[in-house]
């Protein structure tokens, strides 16, 4: 059996020694008293990073997202996202379920972007008791189902002319936004554009082991403080957490370019094995989505099938996503490659 080659996710990425060691070092307070030195310290590199005022760091994206919702949105409010953004497909219904706000969805075009002109007219109408009241438009970049799509500047500031016509507030779901900021070669700030608030991941391919940084005005930083307590996120010595951040901060972005050249040409190899197919867009940051049915795999096999060749996968009916991340080198691609080959010659 060999090694396998796991592609899942740039989740599964493991902290480097170097980060390790940060980690061990780090000076540590308690941070639910806001005394903990590394987190206070990663929470204005974030902030200074993505060019917003204050930072609140968070356990996972997850948590940040729906402390956006809670310190936003109050009871009845409405937030316009799109049908294939994390916030509504992936994140239990948080926003709603926990958030007591509505989720009104939008067909996601295939670069990860909401039409405005449909956003505006999700707008609900103001003072009609029928309606919920629209507060927050939620945008994603990098697109995750979108296979790591990166918005433009210049569509985040159309939507942004649209919250502004409305009094809308705009959240980003910037998971991956430091891919975003790395494939188009402008700053992260650049890559955020004009939102209001903003999550940004340090655990997935600038592989801290876990923690995301919620970004935005001080003054919603302040809010969002008191609902990370009431949902749990409330840290102590954090520290040690937030230094496999700073260190994330400052040592694992420009390498991401390595993992959006592997995708290319892991997404090129794969479309030269019969039966294989692209299924998304373009290929511009580190996800790759084909589509294997032309292999006449069943789908209830595929996922089987790869993991018995070695090769860890996401499978979604005959579509595959792959991942690129910290960890797999150029030579486990081209092995990911032949092994994907050779399962599918055999099946
Ligand atoms: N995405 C995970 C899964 O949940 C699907 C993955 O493997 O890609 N926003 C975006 C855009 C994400 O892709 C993710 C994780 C999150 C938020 C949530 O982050 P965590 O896992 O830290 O809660």
């Amino acid at each position: 059996m060999p090694t396998p080659i796991d592609l899942r996710s740039d989740t599964v990425t493991l902290p480097p020694p170097e980060m390790r060691r940060a980690m061990s070092e780090a000076a540590l307070g308690d941070d639910v008293y806001g005394e903990d030195p590394t987190v206070n310290a990663l929470q204005e590199r974030a902030a200074a990073l993505v060019g917003m005022e204050a930072a609140l760091f968070v356990p996972s994206g997850t948590m940040s997202n729906l402390i956006a919702v809670l310190t936003h949105c109050g009871r009845g409010d409405e937030i316009i996202l799109g049908d294939q953004s994390h916030m509504f497909y992936y994140e239990g219904g948080g926003a709603s379920v926990l958030g007591a706000a509505a989720m009104h969805t939008l067909p996601t075009g295939a670069d990860g972007t909401l039409d405005p002109a449909a956003i505006e007219a999700a707008v609900r109408p103001a003072n009609d008791v029928h309606f919920p009241s629209t507060t927050l438009i939620c945008l994603e970049n990098t697109h995750n189902r979108r296979g790591g799509m990166v918005l433009p500047p210049s569509y985040v500031a159309a939507v942004r002319a649209v919250a502004d016509r409305h009094g809308l507030m705009l959240h980003l779901d910037g998971a991956r936004l430091c891919n975003a900021a790395v494939a188009h070669g402008v700053s992260v700030a650049q890559a955020a554009g004009p939102v209001d608030t903003l999550s940004l991941c340090l655990s997935k391919g600038l592989a801290a082991p876990v923690g995301t940084v919620l970004c935005g005005p001080r003054s919603f930083i302040k809010r969002a403080r008191h609902w990370r307590k009431v949902v749990g996120g409330g840290m102590r010595q954090a520290g040690v957490l937030a230094a496999a951040g700073l260190y994330a901060i400052d040592h694992m972005i420009d390498r991401l370019q390595e993992d959006h050249g592997n995708a290319r040409y892991l997404a090129e190899g794969l479309c030269s094995i019969k039966g294989i197919a692209l299924h998304q867009h373009a290929v511009e940051t580190n996800i790759v989505f084909v589509d294997m049915a032309g292999t006449g795999i069943v789908p209830q096999r595929l996922s089987s099938t790869l993991k018995d060749a070695g090769v860890l996968a996401g499978t979604m009916g005959s579509v595959v996503r792959f991942v690129t991340h910290y960890g797999v080198e150029r030579a486990d691609v081209d092995e990911t490659l032949s092994r994907v080959a050779g399962a599918v010659q055999t099946a």
